[in-house]
């Protein structure tokens, strides 16, 4: 258990996710599934069990605020939110489509989206900005951001890495997807980051790593955290796998962009349960 909550439910949720994101990419022949399956344990674990926030009530003054700084994985965001009930699942059948709020990378206009991203290297910045203004008005809630690890090249997170740690942004937290390939390779064939852990304690940041498919993990990591005095920001490097939950997309470059045929759906359902 989980609080109130069974893993049974988590794993149901996490399944389901993966598989209207599977249709969603399947029908409209688009890329970046590998990058939504890698982020869906951590999406259920954040959206069931640490975010304070309300499907009823999404524009919440006093909610927690997540922002999906990779955007381009806005499918497993959508389907989350549509199973959560932000909007009504039907609306998962217009992504990537003509005219769609559900666009191929996140959306503000989609209800329960902070922030529109697909852009990478702006999701940080722009938490940090959010994590201030909670501060300053002397106000409870949090920011919550996900980064991919090829987005660890642009250098605008290093500008927000220092920045966050010197005004002591104990309200922000990041997760780091990090599942080693981007779109051309192998993160560190690319710019070769590690070791990442040492590198955001020398920035003066409070550093988790851990599993970022595995529910109990995830769990521990954000309540020791969210219950640290250090009063410095939070860091989880989530270690995960591109395309996890579909075994012949796992850890493939191709599958960036790749949509499956018609024998691949059939079998990827299979294997999705
Ligand atoms: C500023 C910017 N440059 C390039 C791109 C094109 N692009 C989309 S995803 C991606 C890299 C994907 O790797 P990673 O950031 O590790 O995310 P993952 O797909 O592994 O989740 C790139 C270069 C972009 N979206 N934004
Ligand atoms: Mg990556």
């Amino acid at each position: 258990m989980f609080g109130k909550v069974d893993e049974k439910e988590l794993l149901d949720l996490a399944r389901r996710t993966r598989k209207d994101v599977w249709q969603m990419v399947y029908s409209t022949k688009s890329s970046h599934v590998g990058s939504a399956f890698s982020i869906v344990e951590i999406l259920v674990v954040l959206y069931k069990l640490i975010l304070k926030n309300n499907h009823k009530n999404p524009d919440d003054a006093e909610r927690d605020r997540l922002i999906l700084s990779k955007g381009h994985a806005c499918s497993a965001l959508y389907a989350i939110l549509a199973e959560l009930g932000y909007f009504p699942k039907e609306l998962l059948d217009t992504y990537a489509k003509n005219n769609s709020i559900l666009m191929s990378h996140v959306n503000s206009e989609v209800p329960g989206v902070e922030f529109s991203t697909g852009s990478l290297g702006h999701g940080l910045p722009v938490s940090l900005g959010m994590a201030l203004a909670a501060k300053s008005r002397g106000e409870a809630w949090r920011t919550f951001t996900i980064l991919s690890d090829g987005e660890l090249n642009e250098g605008s997170n290093w500008e927000a890495f220092a920045m966050a740690a010197h005004l002591k942004m104990d309200n922000l937290f990041v997760i780091i997807d990090c599942n080693k390939l981007q779109a051309f390779g192998f993160t560190k064939d690319v710019v070769n980051l590690d070791p990442l852990e040492k590198k955001f304690e020398a920035f003066n940041w409070e550093v988790m790593r851990i599993d970022g498919h595995d529910f109990s993990e995830l769990y521990r990591a954000f309540t020791v955290l969210s219950n640290s005095q250090s009063g410095r920001p939070k860091l989880i490097i989530a270690d995960t796998i591109k395309g996890r939950g579909v075994s012949f997309i796992e850890n493939k470059l191709e599958w960036h962009y790749r949509w499956p045929s018609d024998e691949e759906y059939q079998q990827g359902l299979i294997e999705l349960g």
